[in-house]
């Protein structure tokens, strides 16, 4: 992908955990690379076709002196994130923050921070069998959809389904949708997990009846495996009430593990079923 590049812009601001830091201030260093596609602006010569550096830089220096950070981990972040939110066409950021004047005793170049953020697919399953399971998901939906962290949302259709799994249940409604998100996986779970028990659910019975149950299913390419999450989720291709609500918003979705797009996934488990 094309880069913008913006080294060393000089900041005066006041982030440290020292009071005095805080009170004094002093000089930072900002260096941003901006992943973006420049074709168009560099095809017609026109800057609405790109993204101004000279706005990037003064929203930098917004960031920076408008807020009193302990940490430039957190300043890193938020610029990060105020760039990615008010540049569309900018899908990932590499941020740099140096402080070269940081209280050190010993002699030293500069310390820095460095972070890449940046605009990711993923794709949520929603189901839910208890309550009034609609309303459970279209408020769902509604959080994610309002979430700063998540844009270009995008739902399938609600369908019936009969319960997988533990069967002495109610039959459940079942959807997905596609977004954007600035969350990493982790970070998205964690945001799924808080929407689930606002919703009212109480982790009881294993695939047992839930009000509202998030699963992420895929993540850009990646393929996740530790104690908290799996991506892409692993039972997903013996599920026709996820793969099919997929299949309606995104059948080309590329299984990074089975190497196959989910309409074929889909098709498969049709034809077994
Ligand atoms: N976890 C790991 N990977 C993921 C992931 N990709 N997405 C961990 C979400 N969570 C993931 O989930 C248990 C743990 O899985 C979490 O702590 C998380 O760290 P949970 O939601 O607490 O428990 P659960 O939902 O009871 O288990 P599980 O395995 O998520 O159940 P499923 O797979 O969601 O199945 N039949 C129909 N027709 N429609 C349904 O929607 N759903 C289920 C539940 C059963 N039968 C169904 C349906
Ligand atoms: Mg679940």
């Amino acid at each position: 992908m094309d880069k913008i590049v913006i080294e060393e812009l000089r900041i005066f601001a006041r982030h440290g955990v020292f009071e005095f830091e805080n009170e004094q201030g002093q000089y930072f260093y900002v260096n941003a690379v901006l992943y973006t596609d420049t074709e168009k602006a560099g095809m017609l010569d026109e800057l609405e076709c790109s993204t101004d550096y000279g706005s990037v830089c003064a929203l930098i220096e917004k960031v920076m002196t408008e807020n009193t950070y302990k940490l430039i981990e957190t300043a890193a972040q938020s610029v990060a994130e105020a760039i990615l939110l008010s540049f569309g066409l900018v899908r990932k950021v590499d941020i740099e923050i140096r402080k070269p004047e940081a209280p050190i005793k010993q002699e030293f170049g500069s310390v820095s921070v460095r972070i890449s953020r940046g605009w990711h697919d993923a794709v949520i399953a929603l189901g839910s069998n208890m309550g009034d399971s609609r309303k459970y998901i279209e408020e769902a939906v509604r959080k994610i959809s309002e979430n700063r962290y998540i844009r270009d949302v995008r739902c399938s259709g609600l369908i019936v389904t009969k319960p997988y799994g533990y069967t002495e249940q109610a039959d459940f409604l079942n959807g997905a949708l596609i977004c954007r998100t600035m969350y990493s996986p982790h970070a998205l779970l964690h945001f799924m997990q808080e929407t689930e028990l606002e919703a009212d659910r109480r982790r009881e019975i294993h695939w047992g009846p839930r009000t509202l149950d998030l699963d992420l299913i895929f993540y850009d390419g990646e393929i996740i495996s530790d104690a908290e999450l799996t991506v892409p989720h692993p039972d997903m291709k013996n599920r026709l009430f996820v793969l099919g609500p997929i299949k309606e918003i995104a059948p080309y979705y590329w299984h990074p593990v089975y190497g196959r797009t989910v309409a074929q996934l889909y098709a498969e488990l049709e034809d077994n079923d």
